[in-house]
């Protein structure tokens, strides 16, 4: 019997690659270039399925394109890269790598919010400089983080990661808004407050963002928000670029009006705003928050379980359209 067509559109690791080849006819990126669409679209053709990350963008075109694609299996949680619509109606199934990250993304938010607080690259960048030659009383002084009030917007799966470790490492008070409210018994968990988005804004010392990108969250912090925080408080973003206006961040940071924020993606990355790298208090990390060996290798397995489910067994394990099966797909 013929293996079906996979396309594994970014490097992976060896090892997931070979379990891959047991059950696919694979074509792999040896040089992981990303791609252009119409690359892309040339690497799709004839193919059944694809292993995709965040840099390939499967959108109604490349669907349209490809009509023998039966299954995108992407290996990010953020799935802002399908047009999941698009997909369903053409009956191809979506799957992303819910879970395995949650832990070590949440882990890397709050070495971010650490960093951010304390400062710890700009008086790293310092010492490097060999500018360090005396103790000073208000040397690199900045807000706190214990006992700070957290404040996090998107509050899933990692949102709620993130509460656990503000509230019970560090006895932060935690506030957070999300689209829905968690029921009392995950509030409790994370000790943690609903409360609107402009008082999450105005009241928290350290906002942490979570919440997936969308048409609707395009811009979610923008001049308006950044306006309503304090002087001291700082931003963190894990979660896309694009939520933040980073040019209006970059002002902000510029003027003072926040204190300091980390930045772990942004709009129209791998490019940075130049304004950004110009500026002393912002951490600026290069889309690493799951970049912990073992979880990246865990989102690798996920999201080839998927593939090899779906063409073995009719199924997948953590599908994003699953009335795709249901309806016996395309
Ligand atoms: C990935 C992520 O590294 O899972 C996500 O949504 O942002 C990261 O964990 C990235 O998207 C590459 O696929």
């Amino acid at each position: 019997m013929t293996k079906p067509a996979i396309l594994v559109a970014r490097a992976i690791f060896p090892e997931t690659l070979a379990r891959l080849a047991v059950h696919f006819e694979l074509t792999t990126n040896d040089a992981d270039q990303v791609w252009s669409k119409p690359e892309l679209v040339e690497r799709l053709r004839g193919k059944a399925g694809a292993l995709t990350t965040g840099s390939e963008r499967i959108d109604a075109e490349v669907v349209a394109a490809s009509p023998g694609l039966r299954v995108v299996a992407n290996m990010a949680v953020g799935y802002n890269n399908f047009d999941v619509d698009a997909l369903t109606r053409a009956g191809v199934l979506a799957t992303n790598t819910p879970d395995v990250l949650t832990e070590t993304t949440a882990d890397f938010g709050f070495a971010l919010l650490m960093a951010t607080a304390r400062r710890i690259t700009e008086s790293e960048r310092y010492l490097r400089r060999g500018e360090w030659n005396k103790w000073r009383y208000d040397m690199f002084t900045g807000p706190d983080v214990n006992g700070a009030t957290l404040g996090i917007l998107g509050m899933g799966r990692i949102g709620q990661a993130i509460a656990r470790r503000g509230a019970h490492g560090f006895g932060m008070p935690v506030i957070y808004h999300n689209r829905s409210r968690l029921d009392a018994a995950s509030e409790a968990a994370c000790k943690a407050r609903y409360v609107d988005k402009d008082t999450l804004f105005r009241e928290a010392d350290h906002v942490v963002l979570v919440l997936p990108y969308s048409a609707s969250s395009h811009h979610a912090v923008g001049a308006a928000e950044l306006a309503l925080m304090k002087p001291t408080a700082t931003l963190v973003n894990v979660a896309r670029g694009g939520i933040v206006d980073d040019a209006a961040l970059a002002q902000a940071l510029r003027e003072g009006r926040i204190a300091a924020a980390g930045l772990d993606v942004f709009e129209g990355e791998p490019q940075v705003h130049p304004d950004l790298l110009a500026l002393k208090n912002v951490v600026l990390t290069p889309h690493i928050a799951s970049a912990s060996t073992p979880t990246r290798r865990a989102m690798a397995e996920l999201a080839a379980d998927n593939l090899i489910d779906f063409f073995t067994l009719g199924r997948a394990r953590t599908p994003l359209n699953p009335q795709v099966l249901d309806r016996g797909g395309r």
